[in-house]
């Protein structure tokens, strides 16, 4: 066979054909190739019939069909299948050939492959490909990592492919080194799980609090839609709450299981995240809550045995706007504040792995194409190209002022809920978050006097330079050490 294929595509599930596809319709010959050589077959059919693309029914096929260097992106489930292409493509590729792997590795992952192809001469990169089914065949936010030698060559083809913003600047740059492609991907969803969670305890207070039905509830998130919080998933909100279900007439939101899944993306971002110390509690606090929520047998005893606090009063009628932009600006900050803890969360990669991060890009990346595509990513933009060594998004002109603004109405909402006794757990941990960022005197001198009392672990004075350790002999007093 003469090699005329530009890429090559292995996995043709969901992503790989549509990415496949994407390709195609940029004019770029395509080769794939997946385990399942029934999938070709069908794919070759039906979807990729008349187009750009080469259907390969053997892994040598697929290699012969390549320019060379060669540029394969896997497009399979993560984990051992990953390692299963790896391995069965080595025989068969030759030194400077180039593997992306687009799926949802975990980084970790990523720089051991790097290392391990390194030594047989292939370059590999871990690509964090964010947008779903839609994205991946109209335009995914693409952030690739690994080794550098490699990005010029795929730059060109990847970028073509990617989301479009802003006229035509692509949603695709060059991350860094090793896997910090798929790290910033991590951080990605990490947000993206705050981002649902804190847009469904907004739904559920609308729902249980102000007690609106569904027609209302859409018209809140129609609103909401042109505001701050303008963006993708504040848009499948609204539309979602639109659909009726064909047997019943009834919403179909109201007929779906309130037992979410995960398929363990947001545990990576919360793992990885303790041990860097990094604090990101609204973004554990949505996957504490799919965990929470997943129990729904559980969560049935509860409302049998626990008590709800006393019945709150409704909200007047004529207050309920006002509420409602409470909620708006509630949302709007928490968010804020879960973006910021994402950003603290590659700050804290940049340390550990001395990956150089251009956090205004990383935000860039992130306006379109993927799921937490949203205007306000812009202003993350700005924030970073104002300063690109701030500390916390939270420190930044732009967005201290939002806050300092939509704090009472954030605060009136999060009192509201507590007290009503409606779950808001991930809005809870957004406002901790701000107040305990913001405050120079902590009470955790408290902790330390603890620690010491109990285990002579020292404590820090605030009348004595950092890094002097004393201890107190706290039966003894006077006696420090
Ligand atoms: P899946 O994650 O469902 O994986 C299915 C593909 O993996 C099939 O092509 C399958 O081949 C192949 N595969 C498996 Br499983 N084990 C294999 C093995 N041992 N050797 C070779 N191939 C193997 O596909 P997807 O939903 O298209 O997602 C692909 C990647 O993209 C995943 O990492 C996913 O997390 C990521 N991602 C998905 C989305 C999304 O919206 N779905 C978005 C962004 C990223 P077979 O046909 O022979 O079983």
């Amino acid at each position: 066979m003469n090699p005329t294929a530009d890429i090559g595509v292995i996995g043709l599930a969901v992503m790989g054909e549509n990415l496949a596809l994407n390709f195609a319709s940029r004019n770029f010959t395509t080769a794939v190739y997946n385990r399942t050589t029934a999938r070709v077959d069908a794919f070759m059919a039906e979807r990729a019939a008349g187009k750009p693309l080469i259907g390969c029914r053997s892994i040598e096929e697929f290699a012969a069909a390549l320019k060379r260097p060669r540029k394969i992106l896997l497009m399979v489930k993560a984990g051992e299948a990953v390692d299963a292409c790896i391995s069965s493509l080595l025989p068969v590729l030759e030194p400077g050939d180039i593997v992306m792997d687009g799926g949802n590795s975990f980084y970790a992952d990523t720089v051991r492959r790097e290392k391990e192809l390194a030594k047989a001469g292939i370059r590999y990169l871990g690509v964090g490909i964010s947008g779903g089914e839609e994205g991946a065949l109209h335009g995914p936010s693409l952030m690739p990592g690994g080794d550098a030698s490699a990005w010029p060559e795929v730059e060109p083809m990847l970028k073509a492919i990617a989301a479009k913003v802003d006229g035509n600047t692509p949603c695709c740059e060059w991350i860094g080194p090793g896997g910090s492609g798929h790290y910033v991907k991590m951080v990605h969803n990490g947000i993206e799980y705050a981002d649902m969670q804190l847009i469904a305890e907004t739904y559920g207070y609308l729902r249980d609090r102000l007690h609106l039905d569904a027609e209302k509830i859409q018209a809140v998130f129609e609103a909401w839609r042109r505001g701050p919080l303008a963006g993708y998933l504040i848009d499948i909100t609204a539309e979602i709450l639109k659909v009726r279900d064909a047997g019943s007439g009834k919403l179909l939101l109201d007929l779906i299981l309130d037992a979410p899944g995960q398929k363990g993306t947001g545990r990576w971002t919360s793992e990885t995240a303790l041990e860097t110390g990094t604090p990101v509690p609204t973004l554990t606090q949505a996957v504490y809550q799919r965990n929470l929520d997943a129990a729904k047998e559980l969560r049935q005893t509860g409302s049998r045995l626990l008590a709800p606090p006393e019945e709150a009063e409704p909200y007047p009628e004529e207050e309920q706007e006002e509420v409602i932009d409470a909620l708006e600006s509630a949302l709007y900050c928490s968010k804020i504040c879960a973006y910021a803890q994402g950003f603290e969360l590659l700050k804290a990669a940049e340390q550990r792995f001395n990956w150089p991060l251009h956090y205004g890009e990383i935000a860039l990346l992130w306006r379109g194409g993927c799921i937490i595509r949203a205007d306000f990513l812009g202003e993350i933009k700005k924030a970073y190209d104002r300063n690109p060594e701030l500390e916390n998004l939270m420190f930044d002109d732009y967005f201290r002022t939002e806050l300092d603004n939509g704090q009472e109405g954030w605060r009136l909402i999060a009192a509201d809920a507590l007290l009503s006794g409606v779950a808001m757990p991930a809005m809870f941990s957004a406002v901790g978050y701000y107040d305990s960022r913001r405050r120079a005197d902590s009470p955790s001198n408290l902790i330390q006097a603890q620690r010491d009392f109990f285990g002579a672990h020292t404590f820090e004075r605030k009348d004595r330079p950092r890094g002097e350790f004393f201890h107190h002999e706290w039966n003894q007093p006077g006696a420090e050490l």
